[in-house]
């Protein structure tokens, strides 16, 4: 068992060097000019940009419970305050002594009630439109192992490792030092303005794959294939960061997602080069495939 996973990491590694290469070439030039978008702000308190349906959705969501509960907290605090004044020993020397009082009892429990409902019926609406998978106008499959992920293009026959950058090659690529622990040496590619089906899974421990901007988060679990799905509005084409989100070992924080969102025009153009380069490396490619296997 310990020799199997010392080969399939000395596997990985040899894959790594016969792809990477052309792979980071192809990365660093369609990254281009693409502004970073998706990414925390020191000291930030708010959402990162929302670029899609979903992560608006969210965000709405995210205002109407706010007031919902601004409002609630400011009543049960007057409340408070009414009976501090109103009713304390000295200005109410003879307290009363029911113990009962069903009109009140009745309302506490149907405001709240009608409260719930009215939260779910915003709510329910946008866990149904998450949830509801669409055909998807691109699949990919992302798989969480220890520490770094992978990305597959299974209609295309593609497949890319992407990990993190250290801090002394982060220039190099095109990222400033504020990036650190968000970039990656390769990035999930994706069209705006097509629905995007990314299927999550893993391969050694659970993962979690997530884009705050677009407003989803997955678990990969081993041996199972999820999805989550979202379309990048066009017109928001950039860089965006996430981070394993799903303790995953001693490297969990070290294993960050970047996703690149070009227009259609340049995927196509990506995914050509790409596919054309994995053609040409296809013995290559096959340490990769029985690392994967082998971790299974
Ligand atoms: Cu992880």
């Amino acid at each position: 068992m310990a020799f199997c996973s010392k080969f399939s990491g000395l596997m990985a590694a040899l894959g790594a060097t016969f792809t990477a290469g052309a792979v980071w070439a192809q990365t660093t030039e369609i990254r281009g000019e693409l502004p970073i978008i998706g990414a925390p702000e020191p000291g930030g308190v708010g959402f990162q940009p929302a670029v899609t349906e979903l992560a608006a959705d969210i965000r709405g969501l995210d205002t109407l419970l706010i007031w919902i509960m601004g409002a609630i907290t400011f009543f049960v605090l007057g409340l408070l305050a009414y009976t501090l004044i109103k009713h304390n020993a000295k200005a109410n020397p003879e307290p009363a002594t029911f113990t009962h009082n069903t009109k009140i009892e009745v309302t506490w429990t149907v405001v709240p009630l009608v409260i719930l409902v009215f939260i779910g019926a915003f709510s329910l609406p946008v866990l149904f439109k998450q949830q509801t998978i669409p055909e998807g106008d691109v699949v990919v499959k992302a798989t969480g192992l220890q520490w770094y992920w992978n990305y597959e293009y299974p209609e295309h026959g593609i497949a890319y490792d992407s990990f993190m950058l250290n801090p002394d090659e982060l220039a190099e690529y095109g990222y400033s030092q504020d990036e650190y622990l968000l970039a990656t040496d390769t990035a999930m590619v994706i069209p705006t303005g097509q629905d995007i089906v990314v299927q999550v899974t893993a391969a050694d421990v659970i993962h979690s794959w997530t884009i705050p901007s677009f407003g989803v988060k997955q678990d990969g679990v081993p041996g199972r294939l999820a999805e989550l799905w979202f379309s990048v509005e066009p017109g928001q084409e950039g860089v965006y960061f996430g981070q394993c989100s799903e303790l995953c070992g001693a490297a969990h924080a070290y294993m960050p997602i970047t996703v690149f969102a070009v227009t259609p025009e340049e995927y196509e153009a990506w995914l050509a080069g790409e596919a054309a380069e994995f053609a040409s490396l296809d013995g290559a490619r096959a340490p990769q495939v029985i690392e994967l296997a082998a971790a299974e």
